[in-house]
């Protein structure tokens, strides 16, 4: 490089510190930018890398790798896009905002406030998440706000709650995880989702440690572990008991824990000494010598934690799944201890924020109830409003989509989702989205979602919008911004603050920068159960970072929960001692199941993971993971297209033919929308307890599409 070439790239080089937008481990990273000096042709170079911090301790994954070419993107939204003889086109923003009103206000008077809906995301801030909740309830007055971490925590937040009486993903530190001495991973593929958690278990394995993962595929992580138990999907809640049963009956359970810190286990061990383990072992469809090995490893071990993800959690019995692997924990006393704990790995960015501050239907700030009269009575205080105005609960994310489907809701505001692609069922929420009479997107690209609106909003990314969000530890965390918005894109949380002033409500929404927001949230937060009182933009800045519940700026956050008490009011943890209910729904008609989740490369709905031509690269369209014999069965090929169908739709994807997976099993990624989108073809059951779908489990029938080219064309022949 010449002298002046590289004097002149120093001088455009900008160095941003940010954190990945993606997973909820919140990886800290620089970006530096660099530019290549031939006048009128500047053309960016990044350079990403890890800044060490508690939680990833330097290390970044290929997603984290490549986020800023999302963010550079030539197709970033930048100006707001109005729909006009049937095509989105460009509009101003005193536009956008006019026609909002107009419809928003015109959709209230005649149908009433609950006729609009808002849809929020894990992906949100801490203030854009909080803001939206009193958006909803302030501005539009609208009963009706759930977000997509509905499909993603409510499960294990459910559970969580019930047992504990808090719920924070994972109830130790990450750094007490090489303490372990056994770890079961249960649905919980982090080699790929969490790739940088890695070396935690990596040291826990070299310190001694037997790991175990169930789940019905050898995925990347279940070839780290010692162990692997092929379980048939939906039926973890039964495995949870048959490990259970066979600790109880050796002698592993801890009875001066139980006896001291919790409450229902006579009855459990009634229900348990019923149980028949050769039965159980059948319906997991695994080795009872398997199962028992696996037991005693966790039972024997000193220390232990139990992991879960969304392959125990996205099922309609997931909330008791959760609660069955909590009683493996309670009952062996492995919590509240070093080395010791149950993790329910959290999803998004700011997955466990985005649960605590009012997104849920049924939730104010600081995780408080909206039924709860003293909960409602304090926020509408913090708000300045009088508690009797705020709506009650409305219902779950896919219900909101019935209600759409139904007529009932006519409106819908979506930040932070793309939920035609994400939500389960996807034929039924396409036909409900095309009936509403005004749908609003605020998104940084023309998602599929974004597509089908009236109006759509262009925000900022991670690298330009400044706020906190909480990693799956529960620790707090500051993403200052580092980059000017393009265009006319705008912060979701000042276009929250510029509609509710359009709407009439802009004096509850005052804020100039988001630190005035965060301030508010403490506010409203505190003494509830995810108090972040005490924590400060200036703490994050000098502590990089602060665990809730932090009641005090003079306290620390709490990293290592349940050491004395549980937050219930006795101060015990509760076993459950209800049945699951195993899931059983293929048929002679739909005679495989169908599961689902992620590969390494891509992120969700893949919005934003697709236009990183680094990401896409590696996966560039979807597939479905089917064994060999079962290929055969079926006269499948390898990279050869194929139609899955359930009863309430179908999809279309390429074969991969791996012996990694059961025979009965099919595994599709859920990143791909239109044709290729796996929900078309999952069901919309709903776990009864927090209304997850059962994403994981569906029953289908496949057939290479070749089969029908040559029904319907003679001259066909083999290729
Ligand atoms: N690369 C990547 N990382 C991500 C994401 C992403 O999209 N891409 N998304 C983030 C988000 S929002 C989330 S929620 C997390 C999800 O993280 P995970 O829950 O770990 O991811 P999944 O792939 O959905 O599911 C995990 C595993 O469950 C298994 N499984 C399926 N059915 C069953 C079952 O019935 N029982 C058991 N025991 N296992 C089963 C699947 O084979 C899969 O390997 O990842 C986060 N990280
Ligand atoms: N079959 C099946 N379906 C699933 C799952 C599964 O395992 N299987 N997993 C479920 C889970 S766990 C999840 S979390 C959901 C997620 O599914 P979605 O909610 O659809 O998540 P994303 O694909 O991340 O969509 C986020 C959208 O918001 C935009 N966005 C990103 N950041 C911001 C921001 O800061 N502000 C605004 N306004 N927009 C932003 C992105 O560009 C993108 O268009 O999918 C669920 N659906
Ligand atoms: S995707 Fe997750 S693990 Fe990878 S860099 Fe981002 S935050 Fe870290
Ligand atoms: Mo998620």
């Amino acid at each position: 490089m010449l002298q002046s070439d590289r004097a002149e790239a120093a001088e455009a080089a900008a160095v941003i510190e940010t954190q990945c937008p993606f997973c909820s481990v919140q990886c800290k990273m620089t970006v530096t930018e660099g530019g290549k000096g031939i006048p009128g042709q500047r053309r960016a170079e990044y350079k990403v890398e890890g800044v060490p911090n508690a939680a990833s301790e330097g290390r970044v994954c290929v997603k984290g790798m490549h986020a800023h070419q999302h963010a550079v993107h030539s197709q970033r939204l930048t100006h707001p896009f109005i729909r006009s003889n049937g095509e989105l086109v460009p509009c101003s923003w005193d536009e956008a905002f006019a026609v909002a009103r107009q419809h928003l206000q015109g959709i209230s008077e005649q149908h009433g406030p609950d006729a609009n809906a808002v849809y929020g995301g894990g992906s949100l801030t801490n203030e854009t998440a909080y803001l939206l909740g009193k958006f909803a309830r302030v501005a539009l007055g609208t009963r009706y706000i759930d977000y997509n971490g509905r499909f993603c925590m409510s499960a294990a937040a459910s559970a969580g709650s019930k047992t504990f009486g808090i719920d924070r993903g994972l109830t130790f530190r990450l750094a007490d995880i090489p303490l372990a001495r056994c770890i079961v991973l249960a649905g919980t593929n982090i080699a790929e989702c969490q790739p940088t958690l890695l070396p935690y278990f990596n040291q826990a394995k070299e310190n001694g440690a037997k790991i175990i993962v169930i789940d019905p595929r050898k995925t990347a992580t279940a070839a780290m572990a010692d162990m692997h138990l092929p379980i048939r999907p939906g039926t973890d809640t039964i495995l949870a008991d048959a490990m259970l049963k066979i600790i109880m009956d050796e002698g592993f359970i801890d009875e001066t824990f139980i006896q001291a810190r919790t409450n229902g286990y006579d009855e459990l061990s009634v229900y348990l000494n019923s149980l028949d383990l050769s039965q159980a072992a059948d319906i997991c469809g695994l080795e009872l010598e398997q199962i028992r090995e696996a037991a005693l490893a966790y039972g024997e071990a000193d220390t232990g934690m139990v992991l879960t993800a969304r392959g125990v959690e996205q099922q309609t019995d997931g909330h008791l799944a959760v609660r069955h692997f909590l009683n493996l924990v309670l009952a062996t006393g492995k919590i509240g201890r070093e080395g010791c704990g149950y993790g329910a790995i959290t999803g998004q960015g700011n997955g466990q924020g985005g649960r605590e501050h009012g997104q849920k239907a049924d939730q104010l700030p600081g995780y408080r109830s909206i039924e709860s009269e003293k909960d409602r009575a304090y926020v509408a205080s913090v708000w300045g409003v009088e508690a009797a105005t705020l709506p009650g609960k409305g219902v779950s994310a896919y219900e909101m989509m019935e209600l759409i489907h139904q007529g009932v809701i006519k409106s819908l505001f979506v930040m932070g989702s793309n939920p035609i692609v994400s939500n389960p069922n996807a034929g039924l929420v396409e036909e409900g989205l095309n009936k509403l009479d005004f749908l609003m997107v605020a998104d940084m690209f023309m998602s599929e979602t974004a597509r089908m609106a009236d109006l759509v909003l262009p925000v900022t990314s991670y690298m330009e919008n400044e706020g906190t969000l909480t990693n799956l530890e529960g620790r707090v965390l500051l993403r200052e911004a580092g980059r000017q918005a393009p265009g006319e894109a705008r912060h979701d949380w000042m276009i929250l603050c510029s509609m509710a002033d359009m709407l009439g409500k802009g004096h509850y929404f005052r804020f100039h920068e988001p630190e005035e927001i965060f301030n508010e949230l403490r506010l409203a937060s505190k003494g509830g159960i995810a108090d972040y009182y005490g924590i400060s933009y200036d703490r994050l800045r000098r502590e990089k970072g602060v665990y809730w519940p932090c009641p005090s700026p003079e306290e620390a956050g709490v990293g290592l929960l349940f050491q004395q008490s549980f937050a219930h009011p006795d101060g015990k943890a509760l076993f459950s001692i209800m049945e699951g209910d195993p899931w059983k729904g293929v048929s002679e008609e739909y005679p495989l199941i169908l599961t689902n989740g992620r590969v390494l490369s891509h992120y969700l709905t893949g919005v934003q993971t697709r236009r990183s031509p680094s990401l896409l690269a590696r996966e560039l369209e979807n597939f479905v993971e089917i064994h060999p014999i079962t290929a055969q069965r079926y006269r499948i090929r390898d990279g050869e297209w194929v139609e899955a169908q359930s009863e309430h739709g179908c999809f279309t994807v390429r074969a991969r033919i791996k012996d990694q997976i059961r025979e009965d099993t099919l595994f599709v990624p859920m990143h791909w929308g239109g044709v290729q989108n796996v929900n078309h073809a999952t069901r919309p059951d709903l776990d009864p307890f927090c209304k997850m779908p059962g994403f994981k489990t569906s029953a289908v029938r496949i057939r290479p599409l070749h089969q029908k080219v040559y029904r319907e064309n003679d001259s066909y022949t083999e290729r």
